[in-house]
């Protein structure tokens, strides 16, 4: 078997599971059962003209290889293309969009950057699988350097329709990019649906079954890979001695008696100001909900030089002060709003000690934390998942309540009715969620992407 090779932005800590993300597992896994080397940024900034060798860490049969960023390459590749301009155009929100000239210049220069500094590392018969909207152009300039073999991406983000990604200057080379290697995939019917319609109406290209495509002269395959979760490891995370104490803690300590749990990036695609508003509009519209129900949302920092992150970080402060302002009694915090990143035993812990999870954002590639709040449950008294109809995790779970994050009220409701559903629905619909995200978790989606990228049908435009 090929090793494998994983290109991605950010390299995860392998050696330190309990603050690895669920992305970081499913590549941990598969790295770690054919061996192999994961190459990225190692998060760290340096001065212009700094010259810096990479990182080389090895462990068992996986290496990492980890490099720095100058000051002008942050800006220009990571808050300006990536993040100010690929980020929120494939979210939908052209609002946000912010480009500038040598943004795309910086995204190009990094690109070429990485492709020489992974170049001495690479070995003729590797398999590289490389990661989302950073890296689209990495294929591309593997190739310029000689590199044959086979190379797949995966996109971890939506992908819009073509006239919404068509506010993403040089749209068109970057879809050339992508048609550069071997095997594209997505998270979603939803996403394959967008790009079969850039490349057959936009591109009048050629599309077949099993996704396979012809166009710009090129040939590649794209499909969908849902990607999941370890489910058993974040069941046994919730349920240790210590989660047990974490969350009759909890219980003690506060005078609510159900729980409301949001979790992400602090991020303006994950819908919190709308869920802030919805939870202020359950406790005027349902009183009786006052001093029985608190919501806890954690919101770990994120990209916080991009102006965006500035405003809408402030602007949840605001409404959760605001909320608390109006509603909180001398024993009662209804709103537990906290901006930080949280131990992974710790969050299983409270996923499992919350009766109602929010998954609520405006648009999102898949959305791990619905799949880690179901794993979390309770089988014989399981909360109630609250679903966003726009993201990637509702095409798959739709035995969640499902809203429109945009519906203020609708989603007051959902909340209601999730706080007041019967048990024997509850347990219907954890075991149906259960089910889903087992048959559909981490290894699944690795294992069916590599299966794929190495087989000989890709490519093949019947
Ligand atoms: P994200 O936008 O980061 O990922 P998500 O899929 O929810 O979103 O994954 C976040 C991960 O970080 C989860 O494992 C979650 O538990 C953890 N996390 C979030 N907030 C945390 C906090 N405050 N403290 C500790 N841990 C926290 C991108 C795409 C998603 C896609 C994933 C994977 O935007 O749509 O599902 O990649 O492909």
């Amino acid at each position: 078997m090929s090793r494998l090779v994983v290109v991605s932005n950010r390299v995860a800590d392998l050696s330190n599971p309990s603050q690895a993300d669920g992305l970081a597992v499913g590549l941990g896994d598969a790295l770690a059962a054919r061996g192999g080397l994961w190459f990225g940024w190692d998060g760290n900034v340096v001065k212009q003209g700094t010259r810096v060798a990479p990182n080389v860490t090895t462990s068992g049969d996986i290496t990492t290889v980890t490099l720095p960023m100058t000051v002008k390459d942050y800006d220009e590749f990571y808050a300006g293309y990536s993040n100010a301009v690929l980020w929120p155009v494939f979210h939908y929100r052209l609002d946000l969009e912010h480009f500038e000239e040598q943004y795309l210049r910086g995204y190009k220069r990094v690109n070429s950057k990485f492709a020489d500094a992974l170049k001495p590392f690479l070995k003729d018969d590797d398999i590289i699988w490389v990661h989302d909207y950073h890296l689209i152009p990495l294929a591309a300039e593997l190739r310029k350097r000689g590199f044959r073999q086979r190379i797949g991406f995966f996109l971890h983000i939506p992908f819009p329709p073509p006239d919404i990604l068509a506010a993403a200057p040089q749209h068109e080379w970057l879809v050339s990019c992508l048609m550069d290697f071997d095997l594209i995939g997505f998270q979603t019917k939803g996403d394959l649906t967008n790009f079969r319609h850039y490349i057959v109406d936009q591109l009048k290209g050629q599309w077949s079954n099993g996704g396979a495509i012809a166009a710009y002269g090129k040939r590649t395959t794209a499909q969908c890979f849902p990607i999941g979760i370890n489910v058993e490891n974040f069941r046994d995370m919730s349920r240790t001695e210590q989660a047990d104490e974490q969350i009759a803690f909890l219980q003690r300590r506060l005078i609510a008696r159900t729980h409301i749990i949001g979790v992400e990036r602090l991020d303006y695609t994950k819908g919190l100001p709308s869920r802030l508003k919805a939870f202020s509009r359950l406790l005027e519209k349902y009183p009786d909900n006052i001093k029985r129900v608190s919501l806890m949302q954690i919101a770990s920092p994120s990209r916080e030089q991009v102006e965006a992150y500035i405003d809408i970080k402030e602007e949840l402060e605001a409404l959760s002060g605001k909320i608390n302002g109006t509603f909180a009694d001398f024993d009662w915090t209804p709103v537990r709003y906290m901006n930080r990143s949280v131990p992974r035993d710790i969050l299983a812990a409270l996923f499992r000690g919350s009766q109602v999870g929010l998954v609520t954002p405006l648009r999102d590639g898949m959305n791990l934390v619905a799949k880690e709040y179901v794993a979390a449950q309770d089988d014989d008294n399981p909360g109630v998942l609250i679903l966003s109809e726009f993201v990637g995790a509702a095409e798959q779970m739709q035995e969640a309540l499902i809203v429109n994050p945009y519906n203020v009220e609708q989603m007051a409701e959902a909340m209601q009715r999730a706080i007041t559903m019967p048990l024997e629905e509850r347990v219907e619909r954890q075991a149906a969620l259960l089910k889903t995200i087992r048959a559909y978790d981490a290894r699944h989606w690795q294992q069916s992407f590599l299966e794929l990228l190495g087989s000989p049908r890709i490519g093949l435009v019947a």
